[in-house]
């Protein structure tokens, strides 16, 4: 026994803040955790969830051993089996796959952000010859991170801003308040220090606090209908000449036909789309033009409209570009890619990691979904990273800007297509809750035409519940931490383990290069540890993984202007206001607005019978997606029961109190969650939680935790008619529904 207490320097991953966070160790055990001050990024900044984080670690439902199925997938029948016996039994049947139907019947699909080296997964199946994997980013921010890389280079609309130096924040479908803690507490320090500085426009149909009554401005508008409302901000500062008109000759492209554009949405036209009244959209407009430097904080609400979705975030960046916000202080920072420079030398990258050069041409072209929502596929990257590179020196990363399309995989395994996905590795995910038209992947995952489904977590969620082999991982306290963000910050951070893995939990990296080992890819996988992988990483610049974890991160000053000498990581190299690489893609060059595929203007017979808008999500603290709803390690106490948002008015119309549980429902199906009637939403919208299931209950079928019972995915739409046309997002958001006393 060793009674001294160690204190250990870690990056907590209970969100995608990775905050860094020093723990306290007595004798292999955890005491306590606390903020790390040094930490260049959150110094020492943390947040509630983190309280929690020993008890979550200590919890008794965390999973410790592999389990292999023994009964019918979801039958609750397991087998405990080693490590190894796991691991050879897996390579085996994905060797025999590969053998039989070849290597792209492979899958991984994966959380996001959950966990900080996607490129180990990437590195797999490029040597293995697949390209199909996916991820929840299509409704999540990957829709601007490719837009931006189309159409600047980076992303556009994101929000590691520097606000001390900006007056003017659009808080768009954003909700930091329960999302985003470390920035709403800055936004929050900034207002109570300097009244009037900083000025808020919200952009949503809920009041998420973030805006202040007297001094900002609230744009409660029509789920859905945000590219309208964007498009006509173009055209009143363009009409009105509100524009940087330096900016605009100097540095963007194609901006007399984004002025032409911009004349189908008169203000009077798109108040009928939103809602919102033409004197505020012209006030709005003219205040985020003229009130510099400006930024646009784009949340998910948008990205989860479906079809328009990444129309939205087009036109964002386009106010951006033409109020000339981009790469000034207070305005968007250009990352200064490469990033990290120590003496003429870098750290290597994630995409450094990856080894795409090794998929082949002919195996990228079976990249699921790749010739549809292109954007999102190869055809996509190819177009936009040969002027990465050749700006930045250094390769595009391909972790999140290149995803197979999860609706198109779903069906063809029920469809038993020939050239369906057979084998799926399920890492650091929960598709049964995640991911819209929830009955439909769960008879994808539990058709007998998937042949192999392995999951890796922590807990035994409803997607472990029906898979073949359930893989324990070691957590964040169990494993180093090198993050970049996959790539799209120019930044790094580190972290150290602070105790060893509990039972027989794993960190992925060795779950990765042992498969790649058995399946003979062990010259590129020549790290024993984990932590060889990162001193080979730092290798250029010659740190040692103590001098790294000593550090916490690397974070170089951030620079501006960089655009005057190199312009922008375009084939113009201008900032394109006209999309080269959508006209090559063979889309419309410039951002339109699209009704939602369901709405009470496209589909009106639909809304006599579901008079409601929905939307799902509107987070809060306590849970992180599905994490966190087992009962026992404090969070789940906190925040009991699912929460759907309801106007007073509404509410008084269907018999509804706060506190009712009540039921919604879309002509999908419907959930149960518990009302809470207040003004702050508008009376035609109703906002329900996203991702709850109940841990408590049964495991097996036909429960499986209750995932059909609060889960909002059970009531949105994947109809690929209905995802977004560039990046193939599903419709989560700006749908319709009923809600009525349960
Ligand atoms: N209707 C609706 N659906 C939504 C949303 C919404 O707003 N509305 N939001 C969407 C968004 S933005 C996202 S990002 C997705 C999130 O979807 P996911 O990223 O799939 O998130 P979770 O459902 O929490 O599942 C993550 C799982 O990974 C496990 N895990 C966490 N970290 C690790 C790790 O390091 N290793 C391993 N092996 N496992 C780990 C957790 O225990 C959990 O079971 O959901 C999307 N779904
Ligand atoms: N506590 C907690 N924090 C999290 C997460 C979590 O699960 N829990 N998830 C993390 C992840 S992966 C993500 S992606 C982020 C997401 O963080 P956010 O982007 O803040 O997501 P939400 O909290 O769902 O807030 C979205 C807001 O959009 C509004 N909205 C809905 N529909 C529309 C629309 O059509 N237009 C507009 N303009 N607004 C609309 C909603 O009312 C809501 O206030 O949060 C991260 N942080
Ligand atoms: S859960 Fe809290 S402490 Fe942990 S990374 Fe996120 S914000 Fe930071
Ligand atoms: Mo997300």
């Amino acid at each position: 026994m060793d009674l001294r207490v160690v204190i250990k320097k870690s990056i907590c991953a209970m969100c995608a803040n990775n905050c860094g966070i020093l723990v306290y160790v007595k004798d292999g055990k955890v005491l306590k955790i606390c903020g790390n001050p040094d930490n260049p990024l959150s110094r020492g900044f943390t947040c509630k969830r983190l309280a929690s984080a020993v008890q979550w670690l200590n919890h008794p439902d965390q999973l410790m051993y592999p389990l292999k199925r023994v009964g019918q997938r979801g039958e609750g029948k397991w087998k405990r089996i080693t490590y190894e016996e796991a691991m050879d039994e897996i390579a085996e049947k994905l060797k025999d796959l590969k053998e039989k139907y070849g290597p792209q019947i492979l899958a991984v699909s994966e959380g996001t952000l959950r966990y900080a080296e996607f490129w180990m997964r990437a590195r797999f199946m490029n040597l293995f010859g697949s390209p199909n994997m996916f991820q929840p980013g299509v409704i999540c921010g990957l829709n601007r991170e490719t837009i931006g890389a189309a159409i600047a280079g980076f992303r556009v609309n994101s929000k590691n801003g520097n606000l001390q130096n900006t007056r003017c924040v659009v808080v768009q479908g954003f909700n930091p308040k329960g999302s985003s803690p470390m920035l709403a507490q800055q936004m929050r320090e900034i207002k109570a220090l300097a009244p009037g500085r900083l000025r808020v426009i919200a952009i949503d149909p809920r009041d998420t606090g973030i805006a202040s009554e007297e001094t900002d401005i609230q744009l409660k508008l029509r789920p859905g209908t945000d590219a309208a409302l964007m498009l006509s901000w173009l055209n009143i500062i363009i009409n009105e000449e509100l524009y940087d008109q330096d900016f605009v000759r100097e540095y963007t492209f194609g901006f007399d036909k984004l002025a032409e554009r911009v004349q189908d949405y008169p203000p009077k036209r798109v108040a009928d789309i939103t809602g919102i009244t033409v004197d505020k959209i012209i006030e709005s407009a003219r205040i985020f033009a003229t009130t510099k430097p400006a930024l646009i904080f784009g949340g998910v609400g948008s990205d989860q409209i479906g079809f328009n979705s990444t129309r939205v975030e087009q036109a964002a960046a386009c106010l951006m570009a033409i109020t000339g916000n981009i790469d000034i202080p207070g305005g968007k920072a250009v990352p200064n890619y490469p990033g990290i420079e120590i003496d003429g030398n870098r750290p290597l990258r994630d995409s450094d990691m990856e080894l795409t050069d090794k998929l082949t041409k002919k195996q990228k072209a079976k990249h699921i979904g790749g010739d549809r929502f292109r954007l999102m596929g190869y055809p996509g990257y190819e177009a936009w990273a040969p002027a990465y590179k050749k700006t930045y020196g250094v390769p595009a990363p391909t972790m999140h800007t290149v995803s197979a399309n999860e609706p198109m995989i779903y069906r063809g395994i029920i469809n038993g297509d020939q050239n369906r996905i057979r084998a799926l590795i399920i890492w650091a995910s929960n598709p049964l809750n995640r991911t819209a038209n929830t009955k439909l992947v769960y008879r994808a995952l539990k058709s007998t035409n998937l042949e192999l489904s392995i999951v890796l977590d922590f807990f035994m969620t409803p997607s472990a519940e029906i898979a073949d082999y359930v893989m324990p991982s070691a957590s964040f306290l169990e494993m180093p931490y090198w993050t970049t963000w996959e790539d799209f910050a120019d930044v790094c951070c580190f972290g150290e383990a602070a105790v060893e893995p509990l039972g027989e939990r794993k960190d992925a990296f060795y779950f990765w290069r042992d498969l790649g080992v058995r399946l003979g890819q062990e010259q590129y996988w020549p790290w024993k540890t984990h932590e060889e992988v990162m001193e080979y990483r730092a290798e250029p610049i010659g740190y040692s993984f103590e001098k790294l974890v000593q550090i916490a991160g690397l974070v170089p000053p951030v620079q501006f202007k960089k655009h005057e000498k190199r312009g922008f990581a375009t084939s113009t190299g201008k900032f394109e206001l006209y999309s080269t690489v959508l006209e090559k893609l063979g889309y419309d060059p410039l951002p339109y607005y699209k009704e939602p595929p369901e709405s009470p203007t496209s589909t009106p017979e639909t809304a006599k019978s579901y008079p409601l808008i929905l939307t799902t999500g509107g987070r809060s603290v306590p849970q992180y997606h599905s994490e966190h709803h087992q009962i026992g390690m404090g969070m789940r106490e906190r925040h009991p029961n699912p929460i759907v948002d309801i106007h007073t008015e509404t509410a008084r119309q269907l018999d509804i109190n706060d506190g009712d549980w009540v039921y919604i429902e879309t002509k999908r199906g419907r959930i149960k969650q518990k009302a809470r009637v207040t003004d702050g939403i508008r009376p035609d919208v109703v906002n329900c939680e996203a991702s709850w299931w109940y841990p408590e209950m049964p495991g097996e079928e036909p429960s499986l935790h209750g995932f059909l019972e609060s889960n909002a995915n059970v009531l949105t739409v994947d109809d690929l008619d209905a995802c977004d046309e560039l990046v193939g997002g599903g419709s989560l958001r700006a749908l319709l529904c009923k809600v009525y006393k349960a």
